[in-house]
């Protein structure tokens, strides 16, 4: 897996806008993967967004992934599904999803062992700084666990929460140069161009 600017579909931010549209843009500014992730929509709707981005993604050769629901990832041909703690371990998603990508979001280097030793293909490490659009997000992990991923992920791991244009050089300067963002993307008045100085943050030598 090689990627550098993680994004998501708008959930909360959507705002009346077109979802395809801003996944669109988040594409024309450099995102690598696009995560569909809407926990509001009723299975049904988030069904019928899925096949509009999975159509979009795939003629614009950005991954796709789907948050939560591996039955969803496998109907709409996902690249793969994102997995949190809570959600379907990942023993039993594997059976379903064969070779696609497993991504496990993690909060503690126990977390990260336990994901690389079941055969996660990447992992989310956060949330590393303070961030409002998670619900019950836990406690913060810092850039400290960043570091740590560092030393024991043998996988890409993928830093996330409250990642923004202000704070990215810290993380980048960690060594890490994977990034998972929303608000910081979604809310922004010109998303594409958003994406393009993240990503170019991301790619920024060092
Ligand atoms: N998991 C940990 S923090 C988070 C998720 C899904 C939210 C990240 O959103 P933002 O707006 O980039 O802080
Ligand atoms: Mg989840």
């Amino acid at each position: 897996m090689n990627f550098n600017l993680y994004c998501f579909s708008p959930g909360q931010f959507l705002r009346g806008r077109d979802p395809v549209e801003i996944v669109a843009a988040q594409i024309r500014g450099g995102a690598d993967v696009i995560q569909l992730r809407e926990k509001e929509m009723s299975r049904r709707t988030r069904l019928e967004l899925g096949f509009q981005l999975r159509d979009l993604t795939r003629k614009y050769g950005v991954l796709f992934i789907v948050n939560d629901d591996v039955d969803l990832a496998l109907i709409l041909d996902a690249d793969g599904v994102h997995l949190g703690q809570d959600d379907i371990p990942l023993e039993f998603a594997r059976p379903l999803l064969k070779d696609k990508i497993i991504g496990i979001s993690t909060h503690s280097s126990d977390q990260i062992k336990k994901a690389v030793a079941a055969g996660a293909d990447y992992i989310g490490v956060g949330p590393v700084f303070d961030t409002a659009t998670k619900q019950n997000r836990g406690s913060l992990v810092g850039l400290d666990l960043i570091a740590v991923a560092n030393d024991i992920s043998s996988i890409p791991y993928v830093a996330i929460g409250g990642i923004k244009k202000d704070n990215i050089k810290a993380l980048v300067d960690t060594g890490c140069r994977r990034a998972a963002v929303i608000s910081d993307i979604l809310t922004a008045p010109d998303i594409e161009n958003q994406c393009r100085l993240l990503k170019g943050l991301l790619l920024t030598p060092s």
